[in-house]
């Protein structure tokens, strides 16, 4: 016997409300959508990826079942809780429909270029940015998705992975490097998936509620799953057979359960992380050791750039804020408006 968990009210209220928008004809049945009569009633699930029309749902059980989505559903991401049914008989590949999805707590969005602001991943509570000497270490690229923590409210947490390729002096360098980041409230961890250096600090990190693996493709995030679930095996590849080439080794992000418990996401590697859908503020308010002076510029829409009176650049001057991150702030915003598409 399984015993099915009750729905709330505000479930049934959201089913009732897509079965409205189904009635009214904005969800034509497809043939390839399941009717109604050979549907189980709904229960709870949580989305461990999403590929295409599909998602592969997990049941309270711990079942994964393949699902199309009721098209009333603007969008199902790796994370997401949702309201779903069986079909009363297996059909082959597709076993359930989708019909909500359930307020989202955190999402982690990206602008693409051609899609425009799409969701990667719903629900996290820990955002850990990977980056490696292998294929390089940006900076930069650690303060855009800094900036993407602090404005979702994820925290995030940097690692830095590849350790055992470290030179004595290019350790010295980033660990300088990284100690401004710690001294703004940001923690890092310097990690080898290879020999498995810090591998129990980062389980203590990610032991309860549900992280995401993000950074650029080849910084070793599957290997760092596989690391911490043995027997795993999600596939890696060699940086030399994808590089230059935008090829992304893992396509789909997908949930993993720790054993030791936590949720585990790991997504595919992107090249360039935009922040085309943040406005230059927002951007601003990204860089988190830039908000004891914000205000106190002479111009009320000072841009921080070449303003007079700026209290950022005094800060910068002062040796209050790290020059580093200031150049790589302006770097972002010179950015911002480059190969913009034009609906952000
Ligand atoms: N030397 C060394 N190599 C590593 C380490 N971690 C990963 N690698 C290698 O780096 C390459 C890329 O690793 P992946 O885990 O596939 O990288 P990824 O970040 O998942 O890449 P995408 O899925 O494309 O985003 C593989 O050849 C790994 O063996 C490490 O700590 N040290
Ligand atoms: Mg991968
Ligand atoms: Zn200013």
């Amino acid at each position: 016997m399984t015993k099915k968990k009750h729905l709330s009210k505000q479930q049934h209220h959201r089913i009732a409300q897509n079965e409205q928008k189904r009635l009214r004809g904005r969800d034509k049945p497809a043939s390839a959508q399941l009717a109604d009569d050979v549907l189980e009633p709904a229960e709870p699930g949580l989305v461990l990826s999403r590929f295409g029309q599909h998602a592969d749902v997990e049941d309270a059980q711990g079942q994964v079942v393949r699902c199309n989505m009721r098209r009333t559903i603007s969008s199902v991401v790796t994370g997401d809780s949702v309201i779903w049914r069986r079909a009363k008989q297996s059909t082959g590949s597709i076993d359930g429909v989708i019909e909500a999805v359930e307020d989202r707590r955190t999402v982690l969005l990206r602008p693409d270029f051609y899609d425009g602001l799409k969701p990667v991943a719903a629900n996290i509570d820990l955002m850990i940015i990977v980056s490696a000497i292998l294929p390089a270490l940006s900076l930069n690229i650690i303060d855009r998705y800094l900036v993407a923590a602090e404005k979702t409210g994820i925290k995030p947490l940097l690692v830095i992975n590849k350790a055992d390729l470290l030179s004595g002096d290019e350790l010295t360098q980033l660990t300088e490097q990284l100690h401004l980041y710690q001294q703004i409230g940001y923690d890092y961890l310097l990690l080898s998936a290879k020999t498995g250096q810090g591998m129990q600090e980062l389980l203590q990190q990610v032991h309860s509620g549900t992280s995401i693996f993000v950074g650029q493709s080849g910084v070793g995030k599957s290997s760092l799953m596989n690391q911490l679930m043995p027997g795993l095996a999600a596939a890696t590849r060699e940086v030399s057979e994808n590089s230059g080439l935008g090829q992304h080794t893992t396509t789909v992000s997908r949930l993993y359960h720790l054993p030791e418990g936590g949720d585990l996401i790991d997504s595919p590697g992107i090249r360039e992380f935009a922040l085309w859908h943040l406005s230059a503020e927002e951007v601003t308010s990204g860089f988190i050791e830039f908000a004891p002076w914000l205000g106190q510029c002479k111009f009320r829409d000072c841009k921080h750039i070449s303003d007079p009176g700026c209290a950022i650049q005094h800060g910068v001057q002062q040796g209050e804020i790290s020059r580093e991150r200031y150049d790589s702030y302006l770097k972002i915003l010179a950015s911002m408006a480059q190969d913009k598409p034009h609906y952000f």
